[in-house]
């Protein structure tokens, strides 16, 4: 049996700029704790190999610095011999230094369609996969699949690694099931034990396709390990830890695997109204509805209602940080002009 260690969608870098303009508590940190605390049981050798799927970074323009530093939690497995492989995501396919990365023994980048053959767990592994597909997926994914997948028969276990959008995956009030850059079920290659990808940030496991046929290989969405947007809120958050038997005439079977939940920041949106508030009575309705969340809650008050003269001073970001612990994220959105968003 052997234990490999998934997660996914770190996206570090998220909220951490270089030369913050205020005071207010920045959720950068909490990625990189959160990736941290994911990676622990790999960096105590609990589990024979780590699969990060991908979107390491918040985004794809992003200084040197921070690539290095996203890089570190990972190389803190890999420098103690456990293999670390990387499937490059939307946001890294060209941020990430290639050549620096292929230097190191135990940490291994699909840059290109190939396999990656290791040894994990007293076994041969197969890991197959590419950088994110975008334009196209859809049509593109069978054959690549098959041109990364040469060189990968008769491993006793065989691992499809992605950074894409499969049928049937969902997310808050949604269920993928067609579009350019949506993967068939169908398509999935046989002969794997498990599809291990990254890109949905809600965890889940797909068996069947949306007709209800089995899918070839099960497919695992560790999500992302903080929340991202409002709309992961009720999401838990975490990675996976999943148990593979080989076998080299199927590709190995997938055996067992557990979401392992991580202590993500508690999400809350909170409404209030401001109709007919002059500017007191807002502050004190905003107090109100602050007091009792918990002190570490990224909060996002939805504001409704008109603003009265003066009312608008109240959710400015340096009035409304005087309103809650400064442990607490907190940012504005008007049910009247829902892009105004300002943070605090
Ligand atoms: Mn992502």
């Amino acid at each position: 049996m052997i234990r490999v260690l998934l997660l996914a969608d770190t996206h570090l870098g998220f909220d951490l700029p270089a030369r913050p303009r205020s005071e207010r508590r920045r959720r950068g940190p909490d990625f990189f704790a959160m990736t941290r605390l994911a990676l622990a049981p790999a960096r105590r050798g609990e589990v024979d190999l780590v699969v990060h799927g991908g979107d390491l970074l918040f985004r794809s323009k992003v200084p040197a610095s921070l690539v290095q530093a996203a890089l570190e939690p990972l190389l803190e497995a890999a420098d103690r011999g456990v293999p670390v492989v990387l499937v490059p995501g939307n946001h890294e396919r060209s941020a990430l230094p290639y050549p620096l990365l292929a230097s190191h023994e135990h940490l291994h980048v699909f840059d290109r369609a190939r396999t990656i053959a290791l040894e994990a767990g007293g076994s041969r592994v197969a890991l197959v996969g590419f950088p994110c597909l975008r334009e196209g997926a859809q049509d593109r994914f069978a054959a690549l699949a098959a041109a990364a997948a040469r060189g990968s028969e008769g491993a006793p276990v065989r691992l499809l690694c992605l950074h894409q959008t499969i049928e049937g995956a969902a997310v808050e009030g949604h269920v993928f099931r067609g579009g350019d850059d949506v993967i068939r079920g169908r398509d999935l290659p046989e002969g794997f034990a498990a599809v291990l990808c990254g890109h949905i940030h809600r965890a889940q496991v797909l068996t069947r396709d949306l007709t209800g046929r089995p899918l070839a290989a099960p497919v695992l969405y560790p999500g992302s390990v903080e929340r991202t947007s409002f709309a992961e809120r009720h999401e838990a958050k975490g990675f996976m830890v999943l148990e593979l038997e080989p076998d080299p005439a199927t590709g190995g079977r997938l055996a067992g695997w557990e979401l392992r939940e991580l202590p993500a920041r508690p999400m809350v949106a909170v409404e209030v109204d401001a109709s007919g508030c002059g500017p007191a009575a807002l502050e004190e309705r905003l107090r109100e509805a602050l007091a009792p969340l918990p002190s570490d809650a990224v909060v996002q008050l939805r504001v409704t209602g008109e603003l009265a003269g003066g009312a608008a001073e109240a959710i400015r970001a340096a009035s409304l940080r005087r309103l809650h612990l400064p442990t607490m994220s907190v940012s504005v959105r008007l049910a009247s002009a829902p892009h105004g968003a300002r943070g605090s």
